[in-house]
């Protein structure tokens, strides 16, 4: 073997951090310097899935929008409070935000008008396989929060909704991170009319970097919490409590 045939050699295994170049195989233990560059590279990948964090979800074109969006989960709370919100065209529907903040918050739907408005067509992801795309409307769920004031040690916003699962209203979490995310939005209309009964109306969650069911309907409270660890069984959301999903559904 020439000498340059050998300094490549070296450079294809050192650079691919294998023992492996031309055709004989060597095996030996990885050098220190291969272990760090391994975790090195381990270091670097788990950055990237903090930093991808802040990534926008892809938007599409008003001609891409999904001609049927299914409905999935509650279609219809069915209880007599939301029978009797929904019969007053939800005038009385209030969304509460309290917990570890300084001004607690009781919003109309006027009131969550009034605040500045985001548009984005997106796609909805459902864990059981389907993806419909749409258009959805409404305030940032960031600036509702600094409307609100988040008090130190906020890390956690959990959403209670007018549905009930085994007598409890549905509930679910997203951490800070999620919560001011540009596209996180608390969406009152989809497909430029109000928000029908099916998709969650008055109000519902759209954390567009996350599966469906991270997105919840039929939104009555917003609260901001330390820890998980009080709510249901611990683990952020129905589904992770009772189902094993994942909490970061992450997309
Ligand atoms: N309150 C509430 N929110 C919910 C659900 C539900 O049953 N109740 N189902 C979730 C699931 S699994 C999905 S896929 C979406 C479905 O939203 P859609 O009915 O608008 O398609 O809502 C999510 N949010
Ligand atoms: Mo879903």
């Amino acid at each position: 073997m020439s000498a340059s045939l050998l300094r490549r050699r070296t450079l294809i295994a050192g650079g691919a951090g294998l023992a492996l170049a031309g055709c004989d195989r060597v095996i030996r233990q990885p050098t220190v310097r291969e272990i760090v560059f391994r975790g090195e590279d381990m270091h670097r990948g788990l950055q990237r899935a903090l930093s991808n964090r802040d990534a926008l979800a892809p938007e599409f074109r008003p001609d891409q929008m999904s001609p049927r969006f299914r409905t999935n989960g509650t279609r219809d709370p069915g209880t007599a409070d939301y029978a009797a919100l929904r019969a007053g065209r939800f005038a009385d529907w209030r969304l509460t935000v309290d917990g570890l903040v300084t001004r607690p918050l009781s919003l109309s739907l006027a009131d969550i008008g009034a605040f500045p408005q985001r548009a984005q067509i997106t796609r909805h992801d459902c864990v059981e396989g389907w993806s419909a795309i749409g258009k959805w409307q409404g305030p940032q769920l960031g600036a509702v929060l600094r409307a609100a004031g988040l008090r130190d040690g906020a890390r956690y916003i959990v959403f209670r909704c007018a549905d009930l699962y085994g007598g409890a209203p549905y509930y679910e979490s997203i951490d800070l991170v999620d919560a001011f995310h540009p596209q996180t939005i608390l969406a009152w209309a989809m497909n430029d009319r109000f928000l029908d009964v099916g998709h969650g109306a008055p109000l519902r969650l759209r954390v567009e970097r996350q599966l469906g069911y991270k997105h919840a309907k039929y939104l009555m409270r917003a609260t901001a919490v330390a820890s998980l660890d009080g709510i249901g069984k611990g683990r952020g959301g129905y589904w992770e409590d009772n189902v094993d999903y994942d909490w970061w559904a992450g997309i």
